[in-house]
């Protein structure tokens, strides 16, 4: 029932996978790099503990079924600190990292919003020190990373028990079940259904941001944001798309990140003006560390994103 015709790639193939782990007890629809042998159960990771360690218990209820009020800030992480990150890695990089020897590493691009997904919910989750960052140069990515880690040369990819994952909606899914932390999706039923609806709609979203970039944005895009402001108005526990943080809001945190800034820049338009519940939500976003410490120079991320979307026709998934 999940593979409609007529709808393929980008994140909606994505979606249908982390439906299937949901679903499925034996899922193993992970993206595996055909470099290293056959797909594999994203199960067969690492155990989870059914308890997350006491002071990780902050997110979604757990053992308790009681949910928390707060999320994890700079404030409530005793010894929080911020990370240094790597330096990026180009084609002059002639070595990979010493592959498949324990370490998990995440692939990023700090640039990439579809990276910068995983990467949030890795410092949400606490796993900076069981997670070490990759950072790859887009422009000019090291050739041993195609060869080597990850075949589809995209980010963000994961290496991780001696198998290379990708996919960034997969990948929030496969740190939720593998890793401890606080727990990013809910346990009540409606909100469930609604996490699949909106992380459906995540890639019509981002699609209508791209295809009008080049045309009039703020008159064809509106009906993507407001459908935002709407979803936003569901459940009254919270600012949050669920009401509490979840993996829906570090699915879209990103892209509504930079939407704002460009749209601002560019076209001198506020996205929330008249949304006041989108412009809540991009306030309490700021206040989660685990989402501002990912954040792209601002100045740079819209050079960036007016090279690729207002100049040349692009291809972005
Ligand atoms: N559907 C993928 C999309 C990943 C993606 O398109 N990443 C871009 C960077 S933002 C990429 O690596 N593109 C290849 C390139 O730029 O060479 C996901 O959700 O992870």
């Amino acid at each position: 029932m999940w593979y409609s015709i007529g709808q393929k790639g980008g994140d909606f193939t994505t979606f249908k996978k982390l439906k299937l782990i949901h679903h499925s007890p034996r899922w193993s629809a992970v993206t595996v790099s055909p470099a290293f042998g056959k797909p594999r159960s994203a199960h067969r990771g690492r155990v989870r503990s059914q308890c997350p360690r006491p002071s990780a218990n902050l997110g979604w209820p757990t053992c308790s079924g009681v949910r928390p009020q707060h999320h994890w800030t700079s404030e409530n992480i005793p010894g929080f600190v911020k990370e240094d990150l790597p330096p990026t890695l180009d084609s002059t990089s002639l070595e990979p990292p010493p592959l498949f020897d324990g370490t998990t590493r995440l692939y990023i691009a700090y640039v990439c919003p579809f990276a910068q997904r995983v990467w949030i919910a890795r410092n949400y989750k606490g796993l900076q020190d069981e997670i070490k960052l990759v950072a790859i140069d887009l422009g000019s990515k090291p050739t041993w990373y195609k060869e080597k880690v990850y075949r589809e040369n995209k980010v963000p990819s994961l290496e991780h028990n001696n198998k290379v994952i990708g996919e960034s909606l997969d990948l929030l899914q496969y740190l939720e079940d593998n890793f401890e932390g606080p727990k990013l999706f809910p346990n009540d039923p409606s909100k469930q259904q609604f996490a699949e609806e909106l992380l459906e709609y995540t890639n019509t979203f981002n699609k209508t941001m791209f295809t009008y970039f080049k045309g009039d944005p703020v008159k064809e895009t509106g009906s993507a944001f407001d459908y935002l402001e709407t979803a936003l108005n569901k459940f009254e526990d919270g600012l949050f798309f669920l009401g509490q943080f979840s993996l829906v809001d570090i699915a879209y945190g990103p892209f509504i990140g930079s939407f704002q800034l460009i749209f601002h820049d560019v076209w001198k338009y506020d996205i929330t003006a008249g949304r006041p519940k989108l412009g809540a939500w991009i306030e309490e976003m700021n206040k989660i560390d685990a989402y501002t410490q990912t954040k792209y120079d601002r100045a740079k991320l819209v050079e960036s994103y007016k090279k690729r979307f207002l100049v040349v026709p692009h291809t972005f998934n």
